[in-house]
């Protein structure tokens, strides 16, 4: 059976990990089957237990004392390390998955892995037939209508690195107030209310210059598939799950395997 490589990218502290964490507890609960991959070599902790772990193999940590890098040197240096063992994680992955979902958490650290070549190489090779990219954003850090625009630029430029189907996922939704939440799905109804926000509170020459970036977000925000999840809830997940199918199967549900039908 085909594997379904969701990669789970965005900024430090969105919720990533927790993320991952959260949304294989729901497919388990749905005897949907999926493996969980850790793919940051620094993490201490994750919150979940990975069945393929890059840290086996390298571990900002071992690096920063083996190199005597500090430690954004470190992270940096530990995720260009992982290419050298990309093909056992690989293996590992094709070994521990009998199709169903991979879920790959990423470093940290986004820049690090998105916008550099290693990443981007890591990506191309477990990237299997069949893949996308869960972009995470802290919806907390995105009440204003300038902040969730720059969460847009964000997500536009992670989807021109990777050019896979891309979910926008706003994490942390519990952090909002009831009508904060509201605007949010307002301005993803009709990102030309967005638009209208962001002109006013531009003027002169500024005004010009970012109206200009804005066009050219406008197609993006227009046909983008946004969410809004909270992990620490379990919230909002079903709307995931569904457009995950969607993208990966034409709108079919997700077979189970016999061996998963009929377990308690
Ligand atoms: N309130 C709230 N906190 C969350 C949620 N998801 C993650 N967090 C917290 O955000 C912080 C960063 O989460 P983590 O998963 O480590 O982020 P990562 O760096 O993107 O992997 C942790 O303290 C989490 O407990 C959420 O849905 N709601
Ligand atoms: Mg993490």
């Amino acid at each position: 059976m085909t594997a379904f490589t969701l990669f789970v990218v965005g900024p430090a502290g969105s919720g990533k990990s927790t993320f991952v964490a959260a949304f294989a507890d729901w497919l388990s609960n749905n005897e949907i089957p999926f493996i969980t991959v850790n793919l940051d070599p620094a993490a201490e902790y994750t919150p979940y237990v990975p069945d393929v772990d890059v840290r086996a193999y390298v571990t900002a940590r071992q690096v920063m004392e083996e190199y005597e890098l500090g430690p954004n040197g470190a992270i940096i240096a530990s995720v260009d390390l992982m290419l050298n063992h990309v093909s056992s994680l690989k293996e590992e992955i094709e070994e521990s998955a009998s199709g169903g979902y991979v879920l790959i958490d990423t470093p940290g650290q986004m820049e690090v892995f998105a916008f550099r070549r290693s990443g981007a190489e890591v990506v191309r090779e477990l990237a299997g037939e069949k893949c996308g990219v869960a972009f995470i954003v802290d919806a907390a850090v995105s009440k204003s209508p300038s902040s969730f625009a720059s969460q847009l630029f964000l997500a536009s430029s992670v989807y021109y690195r990777f050019k896979m189907p891309q979910l926008n996922i706003f994490n942390k939704i519990d952090l909002l107030s009831e009508k904060e939440l509201e605007e949010m799905l307002e301005w993803v109804r009709s990102p030309q209310a967005l638009f209208n926000e962001l002109e006013r509170e531009l003027a002169g020459e500024e005004r010009l210059m970012m109206m200009g970036l804005l066009d050219a977000i406008r197609g993006f925000a227009e046909s983008f598939s946004t969410y809004f999840v909270s992990s620490k809830l379990s919230k909002g997940f079903e709307d995931v799950y569904a457009e995950l199918q969607r993208i990966f199967r034409g709108g079919e549900d997700f077979e189970v395997p016999e061996y998963l039908r009929g377990e308690t």
